[in-house]
C-alpha cells in the first residue's frame, strides 16, 4: 500500500513504466554495470488529488556537482523568465524600498539574473553545485543547498524576509513538500508573493505527455491539488496564469491568507479541472491507455523506418526522452545518437538504452532522414532554427499529443 506524501491516504496506482534509470543520469561504458534503477510508478491520492510518483530517488542521486539541465540552453525560455522578473518588479517590488527576492532551483541564474543586474538584492537557493556555480559566474548570488524550512528560517534571519519568492520547474521536484510550504510561511513578507510555475497535470493528461513522468518530477500539480497543500500554512493560491512552456504550465500566485482578493482565475481553473475530470481515478485510467497506445505506435513507426533502413536520430536529449527510449524500448539500433547542445551530455550515453549523445554540429553536418523530436516543449524554438533541414527532405517525428511525422 503507498501512502500519500502530502495527506497520509491511500494511493491509487494508476500507470507504472517499469524499471528506469535517473533521467539525467547521461554516463560513459564504465559506468554502465552500476547503473541505478527505480520503479517509476504513478499514483493518485482521492483524498488531496495529488498525483505523485510512488517511489522516490534520493534526492543526491539527482541533484549533485555534475548536474547534466542547464536552464539557458532555451533562449525562449530565457525570454520568458525574462518577462517573469518584468512583472515581478512591476508588480510586487516597485513600491519596496530595498526589495529582496529569493529563488528556490535557481539553476544557471536564468531567471534571477534579471535582478542581479539591475542590482536588486536576491538569493538563489540551489543544490547542484555546477549550475550554481554557473549562476555565479553571471553575478547572481547563489547559496548551494536543498530548500526546506531550516534552510528558510537562516536567510530570513541573514537577510530579512522576501517580498518576493520564486521557483520554476523545481516545486514539482521536492518531496517533501511540507516543509517547503512551511519555509514559505517564515521566509515571505506579510505583503509578499510566492510565485511559482510547474508543467500542468492537466495538460498531461490531456496531450498524453507521459515523458514529464520521471524520476525528477515527484508531483504533477492542479490547482485543487496546491490548494489543497498551501490552506494547511494559513497560505491562499490568489491567481493562476497558464503558459504554453514545457509542454503547458501553471503559475500559482500564493500569498498569506486574506491579505489579497482571489481573481476570478481561481474559480475559473477549478471549474475546468472538474470539466477534464482531474479529481477523478477513472481519468487516470484513460490517460494509461491513451499512453500505451502512443508507445506502441512510437514504436511500430519507429520499427519501420529501421526495415526502410532510414536513418533516425534524436533531437535533444532532454530528461525526458529517458521516460520515452526506456519504456519504448529505443534502442542504439533503433536510433544512431542523440543529439544535444549541453557540453556535460556530450560523448555520454543515454541513461538506460545507452544512445550516444553527440554534439548538435554533428547533426548539421550530416542531416539524417528523420529526427525524433524528444525536445517538442521547444519545437517553435528549434523548428524555426531548423529550416535548412527540412529543407534538404529531413522530417521530424513527434509523439506529443500523437505521434505523427512532420515535413
Ligand atoms: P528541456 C529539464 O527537463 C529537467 P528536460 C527538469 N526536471 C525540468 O523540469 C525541466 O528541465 C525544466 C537540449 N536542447 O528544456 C538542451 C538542444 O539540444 O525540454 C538540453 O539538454 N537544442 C528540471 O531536460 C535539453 O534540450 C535546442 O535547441 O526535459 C533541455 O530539454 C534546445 C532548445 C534544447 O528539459
Ligand atoms: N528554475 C530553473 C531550473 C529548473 S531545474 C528552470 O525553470 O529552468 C530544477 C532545479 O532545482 C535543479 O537545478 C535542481 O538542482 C534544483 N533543486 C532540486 N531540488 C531542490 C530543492 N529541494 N531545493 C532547491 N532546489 C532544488
Amino acid at each position: 500500500m503507498y501512502q500519500c506524501q502530502i495527506c497520509t491516504h491511500k494511493i491509487e496506482p494508476f500507470i507504472s513504466f517499469g524499471r528506469m534509470p535517473i533521467a539525467n543520469g547521461f554516463l560513459m561504458p564504465d559506468q554502465f554495470s552500476e547503473e541505478y534503477f527505480y520503479n517509476l510508478k504513478v499514483g493518485f491520492c482521492p483524498e488531496c488529488e495529488m498525483v505523485q510518483l510512488l517511489e522516490f530517488v534520493d534526492r543526491e542521486k539527482m541533484f549533485h556537482e555534475q548536474y547534466a539541465f542547464f536552464s539557458s540552453t532555451s533562449s525562449f525560455m530565457a525570454r520568458h523568465f525574462g518577462m517573469l522578473a518584468e512583472k515581478v518588479k512591476c508588480s510586487f517590488l516597485a513600491e519596496v524600498r530595498d526589495p529582496f527576492v529569493v529563488e528556490i532551483g535557481s539553476n544557471d541564474g536564468i531567471l534571477l539574473e534579471n535582478f542581479a543586474r539591475q542590482n536588486i538584492r536576491h538569493l538563489g537557493v540551489e543544490p547542484s553545485a555546477n549550475v550554481a556555480e554557473a549562476a555565479r559566474e553571471k553575478g547572481v548570488k547563489s547559496i548551494c543547498a536543498f530548500f526546506d524550512d531550516d534552510i528558510a528560517r537562516q536567510i530570513a534571519s541573514e537577510n530579512g524576509r522576501a517580498d518576493a519568492i520564486l521557483a520554476a520547474n523545481v516545486m514539482c521536484h521536492i518531496p517533501y513538500l511540507h516543509s517547503v510550504a512551511a519555509g514559505i510561511k517564515i521566509l515571505l513578507k506579510p505583503g509578499g508573493m510566492f510565485i511559482f510555475e510547474d508543467p500542468y497535470l492537466g495538460d498531461i493528461v490531456e496531450k498524453t505527455a507521459y515523458d514529464q513522468i520521471y524520476d525528477e518530477h515527484a508531483f504533477y500539480f492542479s490547482l485543487k491539488s496546491i490548494h489543497n497543500l498551501f490552506s494547511q500554512y494559513d497560505l491562499e493560491v490568489i491567481h493562476t496564469e497558464s503558459y504554453n512552456v514545457h509542454g503547458g504550465s501553471m503559475r500559482f500566485y500564493i500569498s498569506h491568507k486574506g491579505i489579497h482578493t482571489p481573481s476570478s482565475s481561481v474559480m475559473t481553473q477549478i471549474d475546468k479541472e472538474c470539466i477534464i475530470g482531474l479529481h477523478q481515478h477513472k481519468t487516470y485510467e484513460l490517460f494509461r491507455k491513451s499512453v500505451e497506445k502512443s508507445r506502441d505506435q512510437l514504436k511500430r513507426l519507429l520499427l519501420n523506418l529501421k526495415n526502410e533502413n532510414r536513418r533516425v536520430v534524436g533531437y535533444a536529449a532532454t530528461s525526458k526522452s529517458t521516460t520515452v527510449t526506456n519504456y519504448c524500448g529505443i534502442t542504439p539500433d533503433i536510433l544512431e545518437y542523440m543529439s544535444d547542445t549541453t557540453p556535460i551530455k556530450q560523448g555520454k550515453y543515454s541513461p538506460g538504452t545507452h544512445i550516444p549523445v553527440r554534439t548538435y554540429e554533428e547533426f548539421k553536418a550530416n542531416y539524417p532522414d528523420y529526427a525524433l523530436l524528444f525536445g517538442w516543449n521547444h519545437a517553435e524554438e528549434i523548428m524555426a532554427k531548423e529550416k535548412t533541414f527540412c529543407d534538404r527532405n529531413g522530417k521530424w517525428i513527434v509523439y506529443v499529443p500523437k505521434v505523427q511525422i512532420i515535413g
